[in-house]
């Protein structure tokens, strides 16, 4: 067993000592601050997440904010996702794309107005590719990292704590919307969005100080809910097929291969970084595309590296996520596979730390 030092570049988030008190096992870096994986074990986290309510420091989540008269033309500019109809309330995961239309990452947006945005981001450093921009651009907009901490709120009773917590105003906002709610002197952006497929909030905590006393005040809230203290669950979130930047893709793909191609709408007499390399791609499709597999025998570790899928010994992609799912009765995963044999039904071998298993490639994610 090894450990990683603390420092001043790993950074604390403001619940880490709610975290550490809640007994958390293990952490992934991400964003260049910790995340929790673990707080009991993966599967009864899994069952737990299914069943009850949870809350999740995803302060990783680190927001890239746009303020500024030219905020919304940089957020279009990066960005194959139609954003002219989007609301000031809305929320959209949008792909974000180099000028060879590879991902740099694959956040939320959020549109606070015309001239405010929030990019809510994945695990790479995003922020420096938009002040290039703008700079670059010569547009008139300030781009900074806000002190900003996103809590989640996830699982089939997160809207019954949030009510207790901020009132029956919590089930008017709809699926990737947000309102803002007071919550003791200060107000919070909340959207109904996050991580996993149970439903549930994601609240944007502003200003350090103001963590812990949210926190505490939802686990008095939802003590006989049964709330604890959770984490993006890795079997709930391959079962649901949520990517993973950095596992699921990376900058060498492009969202048509992560199965992000109606996020791709952007109208031809709208401009983008990417945008030709984006069309082109799009009139012949992508060679090889993100899948759902299920991997037979007995359960897996989960990956640490891709894992070789092939045909009789030709290589046909790769595993990029796999975990047993107890609900699925199999090893579910992810995979990148190519266009000759990505079609459901398609048995294949893939190498694993076990030896080769047959994986059979599925026709959709399983929630
Ligand atoms: N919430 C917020 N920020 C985030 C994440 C989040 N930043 C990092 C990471 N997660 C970004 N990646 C994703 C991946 C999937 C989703 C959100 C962010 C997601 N997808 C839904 C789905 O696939 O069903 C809905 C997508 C849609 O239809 O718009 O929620 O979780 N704040």
């Amino acid at each position: 067993m090894t450990f990683i030092s603390q420092s001043r570049r790993l950074r604390e988030t403001p619940f880490t000592s709610g975290v550490v008190a809640a007994g958390v096992k293990a952490y992934t870096v991400y964003n260049r601050m910790l995340l929790p994986t673990v707080f009991q074990d993966v599967e009864s986290d899994y069952r737990h997440l299914k069943t009850h309510v949870q809350v999740w420091d995803v302060s990783v989540e680190r927001q890239v904010e746009l303020n500024g008269p030219d905020a919304a033309r940089l957020m279009q500019m990066m960005t194959p996702r139609n954003l002219s109809r989007m609301q000031d309330d809305q929320c959209y995961y949008v792909p974000i794309v180099d000028h060879k239309g590879r991902m740099l990452n694959d956040p939320v947006a959020i549109k606070h107005s015309e001239t405010r945005w929030w990019i809510s981001i994945a695990d790479s450093d995003l922020l420096f590719w938009v002040k290039g921009l703008a700079l670059g651009a010569g547009l008139d907009v300030d781009v900074f990292e806000p002190d900003v901490s996103p809590l989640a709120v996830q699982g089939p009773k997160a809207d019954m704590l949030m009510e207790r917590v901020f009132g029956p105003i919590v089930h008017d906002i709809r699926f990737f919307r947000q309102k803002r709610l007071s919550f003791n002197s200060q107000s919070f952006l909340v959207a109904r969005s996050g991580y996993s497929k149970q439903g549930g909030f994601e609240i944007y905590v502003e200003g350090t100080k103001n963590g812990m006393p949210l926190w505490d005040t939802l686990f008095m809230a939802g003590r006989d809910l049964e709330v604890r203290a959770g984490c993006p669950n890795l079997i709930e979130r391959i079962e649901g097929g949520l990517l993973s930047y950095g596992n699921d893709m990376t900058m060498e793909n492009t969202p048509f291969e992560c199965g992000l191609g109606k996020f791709c709408n952007a109208p031809d007499d709208v401009d983008y970084i990417g945008k030709s390399a984006l069309r082109a791609e799009a009139a012949t499709g992508p060679s090889r595309q993100v899948r759902a597999v299920a991997i037979d025998g007995a359960p897996l570790p989960p990956a640490q590296a891709c894992w070789q899928l092939h045909d009789k010994g030709t290589p046909v992609g790769k595993v990029t996520s796999a975990v047993w799912s107890p609900d699925i009765g199999t090893n579910v995963a992810i995979a990148m596979v190519e266009a000759s044999h990505w079609d459901a039904g398609r048995t294949l071998t893939v190498e694993t730390p076990k030896g080769p298993r047959a994986a059979q490639v599925q026709s959709r994610f399983w929630n």
